[in-house]
């Protein structure tokens, strides 16, 4: 904290902005929350116990936008990490975050803070290695994904049935092989309409991640545009933002269908086109409980901030829930 001339408290928060295929990550480097030690579940716990404005103050407006991921970078203690982080968004808190961790892996790398070679970061779901190539891109290798439920039943209220998979890629998604509606930009706000009310129908009939966890992301899936790459999706996150990328843990759980269902072999490569058309270069390597995602893509900084946290600015911590 430091004062103003009036001697007001105002928080100064030091962040990196980048970008990965579209979609936005804001990793902050100084300033974040005090959160203590231990496990990176408990952390994450204490975070939203007690420092949930934070959270909104970094990823909503007037300071963020909707589509935004914020990444907590702190200590690991996963004793083989090097680094340790928590991902948030406009909602709430990210077990995995695919295109923040390219994000972040680019973001420390522009600090001087790792250069290229592998490294690991340990996040709430468990920790996740990661590799900076000579060419700027980054590979990381995602936690253990799989299919929970194939084939569920769905009634989508204003939209009819749909069949779709529960599975893990470090998030939980409801996959939908084909989409109902074309797989473009210029249809985000219909795909969005009908994504919401799949996830609406899921809680509704109680279909949930194991131990009761809610289905938070949506996929859809459709023919890629470009022929060189083998599908493209349309992702809707947790607070109703779509990602613009090809989405990291949804590739994953994509993949981990794909094998599941025979459609893809393990150890061959799977390029993931998103909605705005980045790609994500995929390939399911074997797990003793479903797939090992390696997947690999590019980020790019785009700032460098000193954001102020003012307690006398009514909305400087976002529009209150
Ligand atoms: O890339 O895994 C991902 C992701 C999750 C939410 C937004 N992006």
């Amino acid at each position: 904290m430091t004062a103003t001339a009036d001697r007001t408290p105002v928080r100064r928060v030091q962040v990196v902005d980048s970008h990965t295929e579209g979609e936005p990550t804001r990793v902050v480097v100084r300033g974040g929350p005090e959160l203590g030690d231990g496990p990176l579940p408990d952390r994450r716990d204490r975070f939203r116990a007690g420092h949930d404005r934070f959270r909104r103050a970094l990823v909503t407006e007037p300071r963020g936008t909707e589509g935004m991921v914020g990444a907590l970078l702190c200590a690991p203690h996963d004793p083989a990490s090097a680094f340790g982080v928590i991902f948030f968004d406009n909602a709430g808190y990210l077990g995995m975050c695919g295109h923040g961790t390219i994000g972040l892996v680019v973001t420390l790398a522009h600090l001087g803070r790792l250069t290229a070679g592998r490294t690991t970061i340990d996040t709430p779901v468990g920790p996740v290695p990661a590799e900076l190539h000579a060419d700027g891109t980054v590979t990381f290798w995602n936690v253990a994904s799989f299919r929970r439920r194939a084939a569920v039943p769905l009634d989508v209220p204003g939209f009819g049935s749909t069949v779709g998979d529960v599975a893990w890629g470090g998030n939980w998604f409801f996959l939908i092989d084909s989409s109902p509606v074309a797989l473009r930009v210029d249809h985000a706000e219909t795909l969005t309409g009908y994504c919401r009310a799949v996830r609406a129908a899921l809680a509704r009939s109680a279909i949930t991640g194991d131990g009761g966890a809610p289905i938070d992301h949506i996929e859809l899936s459709g023919p890629a545009e470009r022929s060189e790459n083998d599908a493209r999706n349309f992702v809707l996150c947790p607070g109703d933002a779509y990602d613009r990328s090809p989405c990291g843990t949804g590739t994953s759980a994509k993949m981990a269908c794909l094998v599941a269902d025979g459609r893809l072999k393990e150890g061959t490569s799977w390029r993931q086109e998103g909605i705005l058309g980045g790609v994500f270069e995929g390939r399911a390597d074997p797990s003793p409980s479903g797939i090992r995602p390696r997947i690999t893509g590019v980020a790019h900084i785009t700032g460098e901030a000193e954001l102020l946290l003012d307690d006398r600015d009514p909305l400087g911590y976002g529009v209150p829930p």
